[in-house]
């Protein structure tokens, strides 16, 4: 996207576009994740230990894709046509092509999502990641992983894309926080290319081990 500032003032790329979708394009979305997306609540492991994630997930892809993050091996669901649809959108206008994408329903203010990086290995080493929103808004946070000082935030609106991509999973961690006001429910969908079949058990644990904080 060649005409939307950078977010990110070193390090990386996040490109925020506010209305990505119209209003009825939103509730047309938002009312056929809620529907047709069979939402779970599941667990990662975290500091060595099992911890239900603080909100409701789902993969959908291509069916040969799972993903793995912290513990978990999500398997895909197949595309419901109007996601399917809006994949083709994204992909023609960031000219790339995904497999999958990755649903987080957040139900109120006190779901969220921790501090993390999209750095698996099935993501190839500068993934593209574009990331829809729809329902309430909410603050998305960045932090540089060397130079603290260095935070950006945006506030992710129904209808908007967030595009991530160059090295910035090699050097921001973003999460998004609970908030202190209430909110109404909120589903996000990232986009991604799974490239590979999933590593061996052995490669993963050793993984895992090391990036256990990811994502809660
Ligand atoms: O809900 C969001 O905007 C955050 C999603 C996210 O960070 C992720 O799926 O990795």
């Amino acid at each position: 996207m060649k005409d939307v500032p950078n977010l990110l003032p070193k390090d990386g790329v996040a490109q925020y576009v506010e209305n990505f979708f119209s209003a009825d394009e939103c509730r047309g979305y938002f009312s056929v994740l809620q529907s047709k997306v069979q939402w779970k609540q599941e667990p990662l492991q975290m500091f060595g230990r099992s911890l239900m994630q603080p909100r409701l997930t789902a993969l959908i892809g291509d069916s040969e894709k799972p993903y793995r993050y912290s513990g978990l091996t999500m398997q895909p669901e197949n595309w419901p046509a109007e996601i399917f649809e809006m994949k083709n959108k994204l992909e023609a206008v960031l000219g790339c092509t995904f497999t999958s994408a990755l649903a987080n329903n957040y139900r109120d203010e006190n779901d969220s999502m921790g501090w993390h990086q999209d750095d698996e290995r099935e993501l190839g080493i500068n993934p593209l990641i574009a990331s829809v929103s729809f329902g309430a808004s909410r603050m998305f946070r960045f932090r540089h992983l060397t130079d603290s000082k260095l935070k950006v935030s945006v506030e992710l609106a129904s209808g908007s894309l967030l595009v991530m991509s160059g090295e910035t999973q090699h050097h921001w961690q973003h999460a998004l926080p609970k908030t202190k006001g209430p909110k109404a429910p909120r589903i996000n969908l990232t986009f991604r290319t799974i490239l590979e079949a999933p590593q061996p058990a052995k490669a993963l644990q050793a993984r895992i081990k090391k990036s256990s904080a990811s994502r809660g």
